[in-house]
């Protein structure tokens, strides 16, 4: 039986670092209404969608960088938003940066909420694959300080039974590494929805910048098959404050396959039919885990080599 839930990618372009939270929140709520039109069920939103990305800047000063924080969800910058998806009963996936004060101490994760159409947040996580540095990286032309302002998540991979399906959530470089998939594919998961800031140019790794957009799609549309699952993976893109950003937002079958991409390194929104029920050839067949994992023989060599450790032993 067909099971069909129109999603919507909703790219950014860049995000001025004086723009206002308000005005940002109208850019989000006209992608909104521009997906609504085009029938979708659910709009996802990039990572950290309500700022520039400011982990590109060294920032001493605690109440700036607080400045780029919401310190409660919804917020009064961000009610409208919430207050939009209720009206025109749409759900949405929003990435921002999240000030946590619910352990007596303040803590700040890179963060992403599920909210239903009846504008519920049914579902959060924190991101876990924190990239870049502590430290400032002198002669770099901007910098990767994500390891610096924020903690590593603690919620895990969740999965959500919401809107018809089996939802996920992961974060920018999460969509690198396949137990983010895994993890949430363990548990059914059926649509992941992402978004990412990532640069052109890796100072890093200045080696890989021209396989840059390569990877994004290589990283997503493996999990996606490998897991027989949907991936929506959404960009903040274009030049923001000097950072040259990819897009290629794209909505990916079960199958591995691109159905919808974004074109510009703008503002846009592309929209895709996802048939939920897609996903279960891939997870009765070929992934059907319980039948062809063999878990007793990695954790062996795992165990022989210690290369499950982080740091690793020599092999017997
Ligand atoms: N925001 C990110 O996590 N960006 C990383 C970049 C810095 C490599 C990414 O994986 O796209």
């Amino acid at each position: 039986m067909p099971r069909p839930v129109i999603v919507a990618a909703a790219q950014m372009g860049p995000i001025p670092k004086t723009q206002p939270r308000q005005e940002v929140v109208a850019r989000l709520i006209q992608m909104m209404e521009r997906a609504k039109k085009m029938g979708a069920d659910i709009v996802v939103y990039t990572e950290a969608a309500l700022t520039a990305f400011f982990p590109h800047w060294w920032i001493e000063d605690e109440a700036e960088l607080d400045s780029y924080f919401e310190r409660e969800m919804p917020g009064p910058a961000t009610q409208p938003l919430f207050d939009a998806a209720r009206k025109m009963g749409i759900g949405f996936k929003l990435g921002y940066c999240e000030l946590d004060f619910s352990t007596g101490k303040k803590r700040r994760f890179n963060t992403a909420i599920l909210v239903d159409k009846q504008g519920r947040i049914v579902g959060k996580y924190r991101k876990v694959h924190l990239p870049g540095v502590t430290d400032y990286k002198p002669g770099y032309p901007f910098q990767n300080l994500e390891k610096r302002y924020f903690e590593v998540g603690d919620l895990g991979f969740p999965v959500w039974e919401t809107m018809g399906g089996k939802m996920g959530l992961a974060i920018c470089n999460d969509r690198r590494w396949p137990e983010t998939y895994r993890v949430m594919g363990l548990q059914g998961v059926e649509l992941v929805m992402l978004g990412y800031n990532t640069p052109t140019h890796n100072p890093a790794m200045p080696e890989t910048d021209d396989l840059g957009n390569f990877h994004n799609h290589l990283s997503m549309q493996s999990g996606a098959y490998q897991n027989g699952t949907w991936v929506v993976g959404v960009a903040k893109c274009g030049v923001e404050e000097g950072v040259d950003q990819i897009g290629q937002s794209c909505i990916i079958a079960p199958s591995g396959e691109i159905v919808a991409q974004c074109t510009t390194l703008d503002d846009e929104v592309a929209v895709a039919v996802c048939d939920l029920d897609r996903c279960k050839s891939y997870k009765e067949s070929i992934f059907n885990f319980a039948k062809h994992r063999r878990t007793e023989h990695y954790g062996l060599i795992l165990e022989r080599t210690g290369a499950g450790s982080p740091l690793g032993k020599a092999p017997v």
